[in-house]
């Protein structure tokens, strides 16, 4: 199918159009990059105003189940959702989010829900990137609200924040911070710290942990925004704190449209992908020049048999790639 024509069936809120043209950015075949680009270019013109909201935190923390909940409040509310993950470790797991559609139940079976698993393969800034044309592909068709799922251990959720307008850290008390890979940077992004399953004997517990975390955190440097991190407690099962979670995160994003904040936000991310999109190209083009296989395969056995020096080698290659000026 022509990029146009799929474009006029996704933008007319085909969810098999849609899930086609996903296909595509997530492919690596060139006739279908340049279908994806096509597409890409035609969505960005088209997508209408959304919030697109990452959720992160340690494998197991209830990211899943919490989407869940929080999807039906925002359907609840008249919006369409979508829920895409950047988990560049999927590959093992097949897809966990496919596996997690049975923590997403409702929202699995509810029309104007669309639930893609991350994209497989490559590297996280190539997963992320494509999670962002997926975006785009997404609110051409008319979901509003993007609900991003990132495991927050290593640097999927520094991607995500180049993804995301707003970010939800989700965190479970009693894991050590040091177990929930805390760190300064991931703090300092997340406008909402929500701790979770706050429910049976977890919820004095929780309470507790959130009342010291809220102290810690008036600590941290003022953002851009001017704003601290805020402190919420949800339970995915008893659906406690998930209304209030879902005003928070309305009312901030609004506050971000209103000042100009999110915009600003946006152009920032897109020369963060415009800069990562000529990374990922002249890797791709440098791969695939004729002859660069075999030449790379036996420079790589001289460097690791000692005969050449690494920087040598690499120079070699470069210049058989792109001669200097
Ligand atoms: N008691 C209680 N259990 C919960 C709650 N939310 C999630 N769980 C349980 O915690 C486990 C993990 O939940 P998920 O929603 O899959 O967590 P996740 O963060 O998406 O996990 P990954 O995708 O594997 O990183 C499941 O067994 C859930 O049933 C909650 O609010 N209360
Ligand atoms: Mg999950």
């Amino acid at each position: 199918m022509a990029p146009e024509e799929l474009f006029r069936k996704l933008r007319a809120g085909d969810r098999a159009a849609l899930g086609r043209a996903i296909t595509l950015v997530e492919s690596t075949r060139q006739l279908d990059r340049e279908h994806a680009r096509q597409l890409v270019e035609l969505a960005a013109h088209a997508a209408a105003p959304g919030v697109r909201m990452g959720i992160t935190g340690i494998p197991g923390v209830g990211k899943s189940s919490l989407i869940d909940t929080l999807g039906m409040e925002l359907l609840a509310r008249g919006h369409r959702v979508a829920v895409l993950a950047v988990d560049p470790s999927s590959a093992r797991s097949g897809g966990s989010i496919l596996g997690d559609k049975t923590r997403m139940e409702r929202l699995s079976h509810h029309p104007d829900a669309f639930i893609r698993p991350s994209p497989t393969g490559g590297t996280l800034g190539g997963v992320a990137r494509r999670t962002r044309e997926t975006i785009l592909l997404c609110e051409a068709s008319g979901y509003d609200r993007i609900l991003v799922e990132t495991v927050g251990v290593g640097q999927s959720e520094l991607e995500v924040d180049q993804l995301s307008d707003l970010n939800v850290l989700l965190m479970i008390a009693g894991a050590g911070d040091e177990l929930q890979g805390i760190k300064r940077g991931i703090m300092e992004s997340a406008d909402l710290v929500v701790f979770t399953k706050v429910d049976g004997e977890n919820a004095a517990r929780a309470r507790l942990a959130a009342a010291e975390w809220g102290q810690a955190l008036a600590l941290l440097p003022a953002r851009a925004s001017g704003r601290s991190p805020e402190i919420l407690l949800t339970s995915a099962t008893t659906g406690q704190g998930v209304a209030e979670l879902v005003e928070r995160l309305e009312t901030l994003a609004h506050e971000e449209r209103e000042s100009g904040r999110l915009d600003h936000r946006r152009r920032q991310q897109d020369l963060h992908w415009l800069e990562q999109m000529i990374d990922e190209g002249l890797r791709e083009r440098f791969a695939a020049m004729p002859g660069m296989t075999a030449m790379r395969k036996a420079l790589e056995d001289d460097v690791l048999a000692g005969r050449r020096e690494a920087a040598g080698a690499a120079a070699e290659l470069l210049d058989r790639f792109l001669p200097r000026p």
